[in-house]
């Protein structure tokens, strides 16, 4: 048998919490609320999604005792790993099983691509058992394959079919939500009752609207980047001898940055959007970077914290138009692809690409240094999204901050280390509230199925408060979707949702930073707690809690 930690023990006991509503999950029928729209582009959308589109918003309420089903269910991990999936399958499988003894549980195989090809294990308690309130989501693991051609329908539908499938759990981020939306819409469409119900992942943070308040894993991997960036932040104090420039995951939006910079306090802390509303540019992010060094130079103190979104480069105005245009001619079957696969050194592609891309574009692209070059020529992902995770914009912010403060005669010390917090943060063993919410949103899946409902994302309400006071809901799919352009083609997506300008917990950020820049003002975190006082193991992220204040 595999050695477990003391901990990893301790956490296979721990019961999460549940909504008074679900605690009895033998009487609850739906309470059908407003009927929904989509952010934008509606009539293109009601044609797209003819079966599904327009559903009401669902709580559940309590009613007479009915006869509840039979259920068999397949679920997926889909996308990047976030901490609390496995609860979301425990939590899937406690409520399959209490509505009838005899519901079965598929894990389909390593994401979506197990969906197509029909690979999938059927989940025991025995199996399920070795994997509640652990990170990771290893239990039948996740990938990025994005089912949309015609043959990836046509086979996800006769595998459904042949497993007699009740429902489909897609739990990923907005591209995977997406997808269970198309696939929805699919099996509706070609009368197979196989309903498909989508569940909120990503440690991101950008899979969120006034109804899903946030995405699960988020809340756990910016306590364990806050950990570090904390004990960094010691570390500097300390030693007094350099600036951590750290780079944390996030992809395009920097909700990640903005939380822990909430929690630590750093002296510097790019918000891409922000960025992107100023239309700052390189030299100008730069330079503001350079103005901290100076003035905490004249106070004696060398040392730092710079804290820089990972998809800050995809912001920077110059940046976000190079990569745009890289993205079209870099799309899976374009001629540039296919002229670019060809050449093997790094050195070719960037000469290739540099006689291919226009003036303005050109210009940006030639004063990156050959790294970061190369790292913007490498696949897109299966979305037709750049890999920003394997950009190192901070080694570029730490050459032009040297650059800019040699130009201007700095007579101080600039000494910088560079740091990436991304993996570390993903399978994590997920704090309390990401456990809860987790084992919420795996009940809430199973009832959404029980109802019948296809096309819907299952959604936790009252987030802020204790999880006795949850409210559980159904929200449509394509209630969060809008049209975009992904591989050069406009499609339907849900929408990212960025960090707002106007969001209260961005406006503590404002109000704060100048003093956070120059002052030692760094909070310590320390690691997840998991037993002791409430106040600190379950708490939950601040950025929740500023934005949910009224
Ligand atoms: P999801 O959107 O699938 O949850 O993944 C998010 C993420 O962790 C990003 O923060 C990061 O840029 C990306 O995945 C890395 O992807 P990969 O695991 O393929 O390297």
């Amino acid at each position: 048998m595999k050695e477990i930690s003391p901990l990893q023990k301790k956490r296979l006991e721990y019961k999460p919490s549940l909504p008074k509503i679900l605690e009895d999950i033998s009487n609850l029928e739906i309470d059908e609320k407003e009927k929904t729209s989509s952010i934008a582009n509606e009539s293109e959308l009601k044609n797209l999604f003819p079966n599904t589109f327009g559903a009401p918003i669902v709580n559940f309420k309590k009613s007479s005792k009915k006869e509840k089903k039979q259920l068999k269910v397949g679920v997926v991990f889909s996308g990047g790993q976030a901490p609390g999936g496995h609860n979301v399958i425990a939590g899937l499988f406690d409520a399959l099983k209490k509505l009838n003894s005899k519901s079965e549980l598929y894990g389909y195989l390593n994401g979506p691509a197990g969906v197509v090809d029909c690979k999938y294990l059927d989940l025991t308690k025995d199996l399920i058992d070795g994997f509640r309130n652990l990170g990771g989501f290893d239990l039948i693991g996740s990938g990025r394959t994005k089912i949309e051609t015609d043959e990836q329908l046509e086979k996800s539908l006769s595998c459904a079919k042949d497993l007699d499938l009740d429902g489909i759990v897609i739990i990923g981020g907005d591209d995977s939500n997406t997808n269970a939306a198309i696939l929805a819409e699919y099996f509706k469409k070609n009368k197979v009752s196989t309903k498909v119900i989508g569940v909120p992942k990503t440690i991101d943070g950008d899979l969120k609207s006034f109804d899903v308040e946030i995405s699960f894993g988020f809340d756990t991997a910016c306590k364990v980047y806050s950990e570090l960036i904390g004990n960094i932040a010691k570390d500097a104090l300390s030693a007094k001898k350099y600036y951590h420039f750290i780079r944390l995951m996030g992809r395009s939006a920097s909700h990640i940055a903005l939380e822990c910079a909430l929690k630590t306090h750093p002296n510097v802390v790019l918000i891409a959007e922000e960025i992107l509303q100023k239309k700052k540019t390189l030299k100008t992010v730069t330079s503001k970077i350079a103005d901290v060094i100076e003035k905490r130079s004249e106070k004696n103190k060398n040392y730092g914290i710079i804290l820089v979104p990972e998809g800050l480069i995809e912001f920077i105005p110059e940046f976000k138009a190079l990569i745009a245009e890289l993205n079209k001619l870099l799309a899976t079957g374009e001629q540039t692809e296919m002229e670019l696969n060809k050449l093997k050194s790094g050195d070719s592609k960037i000469e290739y690409i540099s006689h291919v891309l226009s003036k303005a574009s050109n210009a940006c692209f030639e004063i990156l240094p050959k790294s970061i070059q190369e790292q913007l020529l490498l696949d897109r992902d299966p979305h037709g999204n750049v890999k920003v995770s394997q950009i190192e914009t901070e080694k570029l912010l730490i050459e032009t901050v040297k650059k800019e403060l040699k130009n201007r005669g700095f007579k101080g010390k600039f000494n910088a280390l560079n740091h990436f917090f991304g993996y570390e943060g993903r399978s994590g063993m997920p704090s309390n509230f990401d456990a809860n919410y987790c084992y919420s949103l795996g009940y809430t899946a199973a009832l959404l199925i029980n109802e019948g409902l296809t096309g819907y994302m299952s959604c936790i309400g009252n987030l802020n408060k204790d999880p006795l006071n949850w409210s559980p809901k159904g929200v449509p799919i394509t209630s969060l979707m809008n049209l975009e352009v992904r591989h050069a083609k406009k499609k339907p997506v849900i929408k990212k949702a960025l960090v707002e300008a106007d969001s209260k917990a961005f406006k503590f950020l404002k109000e704060n930073r100048e003093k956070w820049a120059i002052e030692d003002l760094y909070t310590y975190p320390g690691s997840i707690q998991y037993f002791g006082d409430k106040e600190i193991t379950d708490s939950i992220p601040i950025s929740l809690k500023l934005n949910s204040l009224k």
